[in-house]
């Protein structure tokens, strides 16, 4: 079942929007976005709270404490219903589209009575919107562009819904009587950045227990198949799930098989066929006997092919199987290996915690360093000042005194549309660290983007470029630049860039990180944390690290402080 604080943030990001459609109150929004990110983080479960313990939660105020009151005592929130009463369900859905936003679909929706996608569809084809104040031909394009954005991820849900999802099911049908273990494979194993379908594995003798539970779980609202070892179900969100039971003597051959990927599984099994085998989702055999080699762990059957067990993140068919056959596997980044966070914001900015807050989470999660990177001055959203930067400097020396845990002041700043940052030099040489990110002006073409990203990789202040390509998966492409030439100067200068671990980023891809490692550049897995239990997201980053064949030695937080130090001290002078 959801939590109370997944179903609270979800109402309060719905009056977020209907408020921000409005567009009566321009902080009103804001501030309940915030509540809605600190409810849905929050640390313990609201379902019984008072309206004391709602208003410790930071970012919750009087007024929207009252309201998640009346939505824990009676199901549901009178003003939210007036609201819904005013704009049609639809509406929201069209704020969503890339290239609308609030203003737009009230507009939309007031003045020529667009209620929905279809509608929209329909006046886009027939030009409708063109004579409208504020749209006009290219508007028309981009919200075009937009929608095929969105029909393009078609259905594919992101990597970190489908993980939460995934593990909630496995922990209840992993206390189903009978079931010996159970486990999620495809996609979601190898931390694909979407996915398509989630695959669940379970090992038992006597599969009908187990089926049952699977097709009556609270979350399941449709099921699509109920066999005796397999079963597909789509949840009230909309992700199919189907589940497979297997005989325990079997489980390695077919997690290795539901793992996948297709491709994989198909060099691995010409592999097989060369040593006179053949594999299947039941086990190894010796092709001229029949007779059954490996079934019960995905270790042994490796072994048997020769090759040494290798990471789900790894099995795309990228030369996986040739290098586990010459010995050159990567010994890829593990969590545990990550020594510190190198992109972290607090309260004095947009972050939920306090300074004190966040450095107590990096200290449960034994880190060697935390560096504070929160927004610069550009970004006037923020308001930050250098008087603030300063501030923040004097309680950071305060609190370095008896600290095990290293503090580093940095900031993230932002690349100008020339290739600028927020300050010069001197100022910039307080700092012990810095981010640079893009965070205006998308849509430049090609050469000036490459221009202005390599102008900032090669200022010496500059340590990491910040989520490098700028996309929102499913929400905003990525930055058209010349990444061949990006990749040649930050490795040339000394400039890591990032692995940014928001599952609704993974920025770097990938793909994007192989190449980049070609030319031996360095990367910073980095949560970009907004609030404490953000800097859980690493798992992500750490996955996607994995899936680019980054070991230890590429990524500069996996570095003890000393030889971090060294490298970020970059071209500097002083
Ligand atoms: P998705 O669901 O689109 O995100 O991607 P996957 O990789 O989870 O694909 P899915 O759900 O169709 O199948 C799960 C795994 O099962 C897949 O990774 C490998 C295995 N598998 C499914 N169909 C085949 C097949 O026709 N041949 C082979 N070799 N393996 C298959
Ligand atoms: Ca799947
Ligand atoms: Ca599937
Ligand atoms: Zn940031």
């Amino acid at each position: 079942m959801a939590r109370a604080n997944d179903e609270v943030e979800a109402l309060l990001l719905e009056f977020t929007d209907l408020l921000s459609i409005l567009g009566e109150d321009r902080f009103k929004p804001r501030a309940y976005d915030k509540a809605a990110r600190a409810v849905g983080s929050y640390h313990t479960d609201i379902a019984d709270f008072d309206i004391r313990q709602l208003m410790l939660i930071p970012g919750v105020g009087r007024s929207i404490a009252d309201k998640v009151l009346e939505y824990l005592q009676t199901g549901s929130i009178h003003e939210l219903e007036e609201l819904r009463a005013r704009i049609p369900d639809g509406v929201r859905q069209l704020m969503l589209i890339p290239g609308v936003g609030p203003k737009k679909a009230m507009v939309l929706y007031q003045e020529v009575g667009i209620r929905d996608v279809d509608d929209l569809l329909e006046a886009l084809k027939e030009h409708r919107l063109e004579s409208l104040k504020g749209f006009g031909a290219k508007t028309e394009a981009n919200i075009l562009a937009g929608l095929e954005m969105m029909q393009r991820s078609g259905g594919r849900a992101s990597l970190g819904a489908a993980l939460d999802l995934a593990e909630s099911l496995v922990a209840e049908l992993s206390t189903v009587r009978g079931v010996d273990w159970c486990a999620y494979a495809g996609s979601l194993r190898r931390m694909c950045e979407t996915i398509g379908d989630i695959d669940l594995l379970a090992a038992s003798e006597t599969p009908g227990p187990v089926m049952d539970r699977f097709t009556t779980l609270p979350e399941v609202a449709r099921i699509l198949a109920h066999g005796e070892t397999k079963s597909s179900v789509v949840t009230g969100a909309g992700m199919q799930v189907d589940l497979r039971v297997v005989e325990p003597c079997v489980w390695g051959a077919a997690l290795q098989y539901f793992t996948g990927s297709k491709a994989h599984n198909v060099r691995v099994r010409e592999m097989a066929v060369r040593r006179g085998l053949k594999l299947s989702e039941y086990g190894l055999f010796d092709a001229r006997t029949d007779k059954l080699v490996a079934a019960v762990t995905e270790e042994e059957i490796y072994e048997k092919l020769g090759l040494p067990w290798m990471p789900p993140t790894l099995r795309e068919d990228r030369g996986e199987v040739e290098a586990g056959l010459k010995g050159d596997l990567p010994d890829v980044l593990r969590t545990e290996q990550v020594k510190g966070d190198l992109h972290t914001h607090t309260d004095l900015t947009d972050g939920l915690a306090s300074l004190e807050a966040m450095l107590d989470a990096a200290r449960a999660m034994n880190y060697s360093y935390l560096a504070i990177t929160d927004h610069a001055p550009g970004l006037a959203m923020h308001r930050m000042t250098d008087a603030k930067v300063l501030e923040q400097r004097g309680r950071i020396e305060e609190l370095r005194a008896g600290s095990k845990l290293a503090i580093l002041q940095g900031s993230e700043l932002n690349i100008d549309p020339e290739g600028g940052v927020d300050w010069g030099p001197e100022f910039l040489s307080g700092l012990d660290m810095t981010v640079a990110s893009v965070h205006s002006h998308f849509n430049q073409p090609k050469d000036e983007m490459t221009k202005r990203l390599i102008r900032a990789i090669e200022n010496p202040h500059v340590n990491v470029i910040g989520h490098p390509t700028g996309r929102l998966i499913g929400r905003r492409d990525p930055i058209d630049c010349d990444l061949e030439a990006v990749f040649e100067a930050a490795a040339r200068t000394g400039t890591a860039l990032e692995i940014n671990c928001y599952p609704d980023r993974l920025d770097l891809k990938d793909e994007h990180i192989l190449w980049a490692r070609r030319h031996g550049v360095k990367f910073a897995v980095n949560t970009d944390a907004h609030s404490t239990v953000d800097l859980s997201y690493t798992r992500f980053g750490v996955a996607t690290a994995q899936r680019g064949w980054l070991t230890k030695d590429d990524v500069i937080n996996a570095w003890p402080l000393a030889k971090l130090r060294r490298f970020l001290k970059k071209g500097r002078s002083e």
